[in-house]
């Protein structure tokens, strides 16, 4: 099992030595007892739930259902450790995908699960195939199923309960410690490795991660040598490293004379081979096989520490390992909470399949008992009882035992923070200059917000090494840096001097150049009032192109039902000599598709500053609140633009148009009345295009076509609020055929206009504004990777230019010449 790393190398490092003071648990014998009833009992419901699932309930539809009752064995000694020993109310819980039914079963246990879902393992509405906060019936802290995210999420949420901590004090948080159950194939996942050196999370003393050592992924058994190399990975980013390796049957073994040789025997040995051995079923062999050595005082060790184990136990002590062996995991849990300077990681070796027949088996990964097993195996972990689903009977010790566990975890520190929107001004009115970007609008925007206590209070902005370069800074020197202890106080000189001086008051976080850490700590900020009471309003900025890199983290966030704000700044190619790898063009339709999300790709600063504050709203109602995507550039544009529909709408109006999706800017009942309605054409511009779109109006105006511009700060919630009434209208075949926003931009006379859509973006993402009118649509936009240059180089080459806005109207003419005919 590879070589071993000594304590020594492991845990003390230079700042991290793990003195343990305290008593380590003392578990009586009575108690164990009751332990190991709960875990046989938990080995047979996740066992049954699975077999269930797959071969008893009718399959109605012949699709594999499936299950994993090989993983979820790998950690029922942990979750039971977990549950029934270590765990006590505010400490919240990931727990591995494959292991959700072993979960599901210590819910059940504590009275948290209906028996009725015990049946219902991947059934629609049943329990989920993995753990899932927002749709399983019981309370799952975080959800899990792509493998590395969920085990990360702990660590952000940790953040969060740190943060509030310390800006409102000791108990201020319901929250305990953070605990991840996690398998060891996922430490392949480069977020976690992302996460682990992050310095942000450096000194963070309430996680725990439990890393399921079964030494098998899905395919495989994972080459020997890989542990010793995650553990040095872990401790030399500051984590200390503890393990449970032996179980306390083979430690004495280990202990008593020859000992040592058996120690290394099994150290050194390929987890290939130790996975071989304890498979074989004849004792003798493999006495024989662990001792076949060359060197005969080696053999002689070897064979002198197992001769006190007759044949039939030998299996059982050599599969012994500290992953299935209660008094170990419950000690070592117990080491790795008295870390409180630096994330603790447990290395707990575990047999993939512990205690089914296909415990070690290299392919048991999806593997199913069959009804023979299940049955063979009922009398060995069902204690007798007669109803396959049935609970710890009432009144016996081990029902005690999940008693007890249930007094300890009932919350009693209640919690209830969350921000009134109430406190928000009605509007910002930041001094903007006449030309400018929507992401210095942001800028000011937020530092206006850090001017009212009861706004900044709940506000935390963080980013990914681009504070500074998304503008940030007014922002930051009012509020500060966020760090757990004082530090050096300097000025940074760019575009405007910059104090950096992180404490513990600070509102920004910083993190390192990592867009998938951006995205899991905003997600799980964006979850603080439901994980620690504490409602935060994170806020994130990141260049645009690179949220693809956190995509992941992005959709896993809205996924689990996090409320975040973030600005991808600067989009597109406007940013124009910063050249083609800072470009980004197919974002608008991450923002557009992604649930839970609304995208605003504003022009105007006025506009930037209302949906900011309806994005804080959002983020305020818990229940039906979206997150929200700001798509920003750094495109100086001109203001004055947006007064004349201003005026016209009225502020209000206007205000809520904005909200819905867009306005008419140009409208050619005003600004081209005598030209005909016949040969109109509408364009519907994405943010900062608008200059462009009103240019090219401008020139089709003196040109007799009666073109609008209609500026369309969401594409998305134009979408929706179409989507919304057709679904209605397929749910209840009486409501009114009703094309939502587009209902009032577009007015009936002009439907039969073709329509150019424009956008600093993949020019698809607009393209469906043709099909709600059935109209031609030429949509202009981003279609290749770009290159430096300057906006007008670059916006002629990419044809988003006026010129090509004047050309596309005059094309999407004759295209729908035929149909005005
Ligand atoms: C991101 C992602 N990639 C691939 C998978 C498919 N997958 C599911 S489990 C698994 C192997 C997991 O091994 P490990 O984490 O060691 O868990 P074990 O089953 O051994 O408990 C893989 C590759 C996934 N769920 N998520
Ligand atoms: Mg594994």
């Amino acid at each position: 099992m590879g070589t071993d790393f000594s304590r020594e190398r492991i845990v003390p490092l230079a700042d991290a030595d793990v003195n343990i003071t305290h008593e380590l648990p003392a578990i009586d014998a009575e108690e164990l007892d009751a332990l190991k009833t709960i875990e046989r009992r938990l080995l047979w419901l996740s066992t049954q739930m699975i077999h269930h699932a797959n071969n008893v309930r009718p399959s109605t539809d012949k699709a594999k259902v499936g299950g994993h009752q090989a993983s979820s064995a790998s950690v029922i000694s942990i979750i039971t450790a977990l549950y029934f020993n270590f765990l006590r109310a505010g400490d919240r819980v990931s727990i591995k995908p494959h292991a959700s039914p072993a979960y599901h079963a210590a819910q059940y246990l504590l009275g948290n699960l209906d028996k009725d879902y015990l049946p219902t393992l991947r059934q629609y509405k049943g329990l989920q195939a993995y753990p899932s906060r927002t749709k399983d019936p019981d309370p799952v802290d975080f959800s899990t199923g792509s493998v590395g995210l969920g085990a990360v999420a702990p660590v952000y949420a940790a953040l969060a309960s740190k943060y509030a901590e310390l800006h409102w004090g000791e108990g201020s948080v319901n929250s305990g410690r953070f605990v991840a159950l996690m398998g060891d194939a996922e430490l392949d996942e480069g977020n976690v490795w992302e996460t682990v050196a992050e310095e942000a999370i450096r000194g963070l003393g309430n996680v725990i991660w439990i890393v399921d050592l079964n030494r098998q992924s899905l395919d495989r058994v994972i080459p020997g040598v890989r542990a010793d190399r995650l553990k040095a990975l872990f401790a030399g980013a500051g984590w200390t490293v503890l393990e449970a390796k032996y179980g306390t049957l083979l430690e004495s073994a280990m202990a008593a004379p020859g000992g040592s040789a058996l120690r290394r025997r099994i150290d050194e040995m390929s987890n290939e081979e130790y996975q071989a051995l304890i498979r074989l079923k004849d004792g003798a062999e493999l006495r024989s096989r662990i001792s076949a050595v060359a060197d005969a005082t080696y053999r002689g060790d070897i064979l002198r520490s197992l001769k006190s184990t007759p044949d039939d136990e030998l299996r059982d002590l050599i599969a012994n390992l500290g992953g299935h062996d209660l008094p170990k995991m419950i000690e070592v849990l117990v080491q790795a909470d008295a870390v409180d300077d630096a994330p603790a990681v447990v290395f707990a070796y575990t047999v993939k399949g512990f205690g089914l027949p296909m415990a070690g088996d290299p392919l048991n990964h999806s593997q199913l008992l069959t009804q023979t097993q299940m049955d063979a195996l009922l009398p060995t972990l069902g204690d007798g009882i007669e109803d396959v689903w049935a609970g710890l009977p009432e009144g016996s010790p081990a029902w005690g035992l999940a008693q007890q566990a249930v007094d300890r975890l009932t919350e009693t520190h209640k919690v209830d923070t969350l921000f009134d929107p109430g406190n928000l001004p009605a509007k910002l009115d930041a001094r903007h200059p006449d030309t400018t970007s929507t992401q210095e609008a942001l800028g000011r925007a937020l530092a206006r917000l850090a001017d009212i206590d009861a706004v900044r209070d709940r506000l935390v902005t963080m980013s990914p090494d681009v504070a500074t370069s998304t503008h940030l800074s007014g922002w930051i020197n009012k509020v500060g840096v966020f760090a757990f202890e004082e530090g050096p106080e300097y000025e940074i000189a760019g575009q405007r001097m910059l104090k950096w001086h992180p404490t513990p008051e600070g509102h920004h976080i910083e993190l390192g150049i990592s867009e998938m850490n951006l995205f899991m700590c905003l997600g799980q900020f964006g979850l603080s009032y439901e994980l620690t009471g504490q409602h935060l309003i994170p806020i994130g900025t990141v260049y645009d192109p690179f949220v693809c890199r956190g995509l992941d983290a992005l959709i896993y966030s809205l996924y689990v039902g996090s409320k975040m704000i973030f600005a991808g700044t600067p989009a597109g190619v406007s940013l124009s000599p910063e050249g083609g790898a800072h470009q980004s063009a197919i974002t608008p339709s991450i923002g557009m598709e992604l649930p839970g999300l609304l995208l605003y790709e504003p022009a105007f600063a006025t506009e930037l500053e209302w949906i900011l504050l309806e994005a804080i709203k959002q983020v305020s109602d818990r229940e039906h609140g979206l997150s929200t995507y700001l798509r920003l550039s750094t495109k100086p544009v001109d203001q004055t633009l947006m007064r004349e529909p201003l005026e016209r709408f009225g502020e209000d109006d206007l205000r809520r148009q904005v909200l819905a999706g867009g306005y008419r800017l140009i409208d050619r009942t005003v600004h081209a009345p005598d030209l005909p309605a016949s040969d109109a054409v509408n364009i519907f511009v994405g943010g900062i295009m608008a200059p462009e779109a009103i240019e090219a109006a401008q020139r089709l105006h003196e040109e007799g076509v009666a073109a609008n511009v209609i500026v369309t700060t969401s594409a998305d919630k134009l979408f929706a609020s179409l989507q919304d009434s057709r679904r209605a209208l397929l749910r209840n075949a009486s409501g009114t055929l009703d094309l939502g926003h587009l209902e009032t931009l577009i007015p009936p006379s002009e439907r039969r206009a073709p329509i150019v859509t424009v956008q600093d973006g993949a020019s698809h993402a607009m393209s469906f504004l043709g099909s709600v009118f059935g109209v031609p649509v030429v949509p202009l936009g981003v279609d290749e990777f770009g290159q430096s240059g300057t906006r007008a180089d670059l916006y002629a080459q990419t044809g988003i230019d006026a010129d090509e806005i004047v050309n596309a109207a005059m094309l999407s003419l004759e295209l729908g010449a035929p149909l005005r005919a």
